[in-house]
């Protein structure tokens, strides 16, 4: 590695964009990062945090080293140790527990810190070695799986529509989505869409930065979402502009749902969303008069106690429409169902059936581990309820093992850490969530210390445990060959040396894609509507006292990656008038060198009055979880009875030690076991 390299990348990160990067190496040494302008999704671009990402590798706080635990849990205190060292101990202990409390005492806790099948969660890194000790199954449910939960029952698959496609659309709802802040990729194609004329509506409880550059934005009271669906199609169906051809043809129980559309007039929608009827009624005869229209609809609906059925019912427009007869019509929710990759993690290891552990449920499961095994996941900040979290991780008896770039609060409670590479470092392959394309990662520099991948880090445990079966000991190109080889369609012509010469391809689907215009791949080929009384799943908080608290993403980390560059945070937190700029320092503070504002609290101006809270003012966001500490920011952003605070702040950079998920409730979603971050109830009193 001598001279001046261009090395293509891809970015790993569990975003829907999966940006194609060009790393330049200098005698060795990544010198600089940016997107690659030939790969049509990317445009040239990354973002705001990713921007940081050569400066993150190299950050004062990267873990170079094995390190051993020398003070209490949760101390963060350790000792360097050597891979031989790490490597036995873990080997013993991991045989000891398997010998007295059996396999399933472990639970390899894979997270989404990288989206990569060779590395990271989407091929279940690692999962081979934990079949030949019978280890817990892991459930990467944090995310999207009440959605998707609902999208497959509806259509047999959550992949719908290809993003690109929104370009040709004539009405976009961008619903519960922030567009810009969680995947600004998109934007490009929503605005080709607006030079030709189309009208475009944020449906978020929040005025986003998004929802500011939409057309319109229907501030709609949170988790009420299928109601809307229902008032929409309710205006459809009096227009008369359902597609009977359609609904005939590729849909099944349609009777039933169109009584249930039935019961939804404008005027029962606009109670219960908040919405006023007027804006329902008008929205609905965009919908009706508009061909194509489509639907963009992420995580955030479905972050809620009837998420999953909101996202079935909101899947159910384009079915009555006809939407999903052209490219640009339909809902786009996540393109990861159109990935037909082989996941070949070897099943038959396994001596016998082992259970799964859902990732939502980590404080309601611990008490049955003995050995925590984290990689990818920073649990004790993106976890529900950290508080019982962190009692259990506490526990003498449990082992906890965590491989890192960084000494998160979850690292903080390890017996044992691994430094781990970072994606300019190690090999992978990708393919993005919020397009059709598929990606190559070219490691482009050595890892620093004693770094090493996910895949190398297994490698050696299965060697110092004495394992011999062949197929973990695959190499990283092998494992890719294998993911390239079902034979699948949209795999034609994609190779491994393809991919490694062009970094990126298309997969091969129709251009431009129409997934379900002539049929859904469920067992009878049709669209199943919401049987009778299954449309619309209340919220938790619905007829609560309290405000509901929305905890979504934050605009300069990506959950938590990024919770420890000192930079992005003092920018998370800017408030966004220079008025505020300057109030907003009488609340900083000093935790460890760096000067800390307080994450913001956005309240409504009625909320703060009833409560006495003044601009800028800090208070405690508490319910009988725990609780975090924000600075108010009082706002016309949230309605009354609605407040929002983003994720991803480390809490050990935050006052008070506690971030937002110290009072998200460990409860299930409708389906998929979901989380619900967006759907709890909390009280504000000033500090
Ligand atoms: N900058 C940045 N980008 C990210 C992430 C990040 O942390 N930071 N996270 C990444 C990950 S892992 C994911 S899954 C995605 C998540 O990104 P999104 O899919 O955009 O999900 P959220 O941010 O949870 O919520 C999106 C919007 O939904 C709104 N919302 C909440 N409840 C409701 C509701 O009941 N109804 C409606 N209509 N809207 C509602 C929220 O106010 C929010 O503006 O983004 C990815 N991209
Ligand atoms: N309150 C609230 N909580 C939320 C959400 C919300 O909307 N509100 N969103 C949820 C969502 S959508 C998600 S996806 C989850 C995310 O939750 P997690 O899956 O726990 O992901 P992160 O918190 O980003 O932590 C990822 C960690 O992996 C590490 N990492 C990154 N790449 C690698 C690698 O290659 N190898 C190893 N060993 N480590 C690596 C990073 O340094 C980071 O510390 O959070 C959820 N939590
Ligand atoms: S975080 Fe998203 S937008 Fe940023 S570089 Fe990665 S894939 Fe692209
Ligand atoms: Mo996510």
């Amino acid at each position: 590695m001598s001279g001046n390299l261009q090395v293509l990348g891809a970015c790993p990160l569990d975003c829907p964009d999966t940006c194609s990067w060009i790393v330049t190496v200098e005698d060795g040494e990544a010198v600089k990062m940016r997107g690659n302008p030939d790969q049509p999704y990317t445009r040239g671009a990354l973002c705001v945090k990713v921007n940081r990402y050569l400066e993150h590798t190299r950050a004062a706080d990267r873990i170079l080293y094995p390190l051993r635990r020398t003070g209490p849990k949760g101390s963060g205190q350790f000792e360097r140790i050597s891979w031989d060292e790490a490597l036995d101990e873990i080997a013993t202990r991991l045989r000891g527990i398997v010998d007295e409390h059996g396999g399933e005492a472990i639970w390899p806790y894979n997270g989404t810190g990288s989206l990569g099948y060779v590395q990271g969660c989407e091929g279940v890194a690692g999962r081979r070695f934990w079949n030949m000790l019978g280890a817990s199954r892991h459930w990467l449910n944090i995310c999207s799986s009440a959605g998707s939960s609902g999208l497959r029952r509806a259509n047999g698959t959550a992949g719908g529509m290809d993003p690109e496609n929104i370009a040709r659309a004539k009405l976009i709802l961008l619903w519960g989505t922030n567009t810009l802040t969680s995947g600004h990729h998109l934007w490009k194609f929503i605005q080709d869409a607006r030079a030709d004329g189309a009208h475009v509506v944020a449906i978020d409880p929040i005025r986003t930065r998004t929802a500011d550059q939409a057309d319109e934005h229907i501030a709609i009271r949170p988790g009420t979402d299928a109601v809307l669906a229902l008032g929409l199609l309710n205006v459809v169906l009096a227009e008369g502009t359902q597609d009977e051809e359609y609904l005939a043809a590729h849909t099944e129980g349609w009777d039933d749902f169109r009584e249930e559309i039935l019961k939804y007039p404008v005027e029962r929608v606009a109670e219960i969303t908040g919405i006023p009827a007027a804006t329902v009624h008008s929205l609905g005869m965009r919908l009706a008069h508009t061909r194509p229209t489509a639907i963009r609809a992420t995580m955030g609906i479905q972050r809620h106690a009837g998420g999953g059925t909101a996202m079935r019912t909101i899947t159910a427009i384009p079915g009555v429409t006809g939407d999903w007869r052209h490219p640009g019509g339909g809902v786009a929710y996540s393109t990861s169902d159109h990935v037909h990759f082989t996941i070949d993690t070897r099943e038959d290891l396994l001596a016998e059936p082992v259970r799964t552990l859902a990732m939502t449920r980590l404080a309601a499961e611990l008490p049955s581990v003995k050995c925590l095994f984290v990689y990818g996941a920073n649990p004790l900040a993106s976890t529900s309820d950290t508080n019982r979290i962190r009692r259990e991780m506490l526990r003498d008896d449990l082992f906890t093992v965590v491989m890192e770039h960084f000494p998160t609060d979850t690292a903080d409670y390890a017996d044992i850490v691994l430094p781990a590479t970072m994606q300019t470092e190690h090999m992978d392959l990708h393919a993005g969530y919020g397009h059709l394309y598929l990606l190559w990662n070219e490691p482009a520099v050595s890892p620093p210390g004693e770094c090493l991948s996910t895949t190398e880090t297994f490698r050696r445990l299965a060697e110092r445990m004495g394992m011999t079966e062949p197929s973990l000991f695959d190499t990283d190109l092998e494992l890719a060959e294998q993911l390239l080889s079902s034979g699948h369609p949209s795999l034609e012509g994609v190779t491994l040396d393809r991919l490694r010469k062009e970094g990126w391809m298309r997969m091969s689907y129709p251009k431009p894609f129409a997934p379900f215009a002539d049929g859904f791949p469920t067992r009878s080929g049709r669209l199943r509507f919401p049987p009778p009384g299954k449309a619309y799943v209340p919220p938790h908080t619905a007829g609560k006292d309290g405000l509901t608290l929305i905890t979504p993403a934050a605009h300069t980390f990506l959950n938590t990656i990024f919770g420890n560059n000192p930079e992005l945070r003092r920018r998370s937190d800017k408030p966004r008038s220079s008025r505020r700029e300057s109030e907003g320092r009488a609340n900083e503070e000093r935790s460890g060198g760096v000067i800390e504002h307080a994450p913001v609290v956005l309240v409504n101006a009625a909320d703060a009055a009833a409560r006495g809270l003044a601009d800028g003012q800090r208070v405690r966001v508490h319910n009988a979880n725990g609780e975090f500490l924000a600075d108010v920011e009082i706002s016309d952003r949230v309605a009354a009875g609605v407040v929002a605070s983003p994720k991803g702040r480390w809490p050990k950079f935050s006052p008070g030690g506690a971030g937002p998920n110290a009072v998200v409730d460990e409860r299930d979603a409708d389906m998929g076991k979901g989380a619900v971050y967006h759907d709890n109830i909390v009280e504000l009193t000033p500090v």
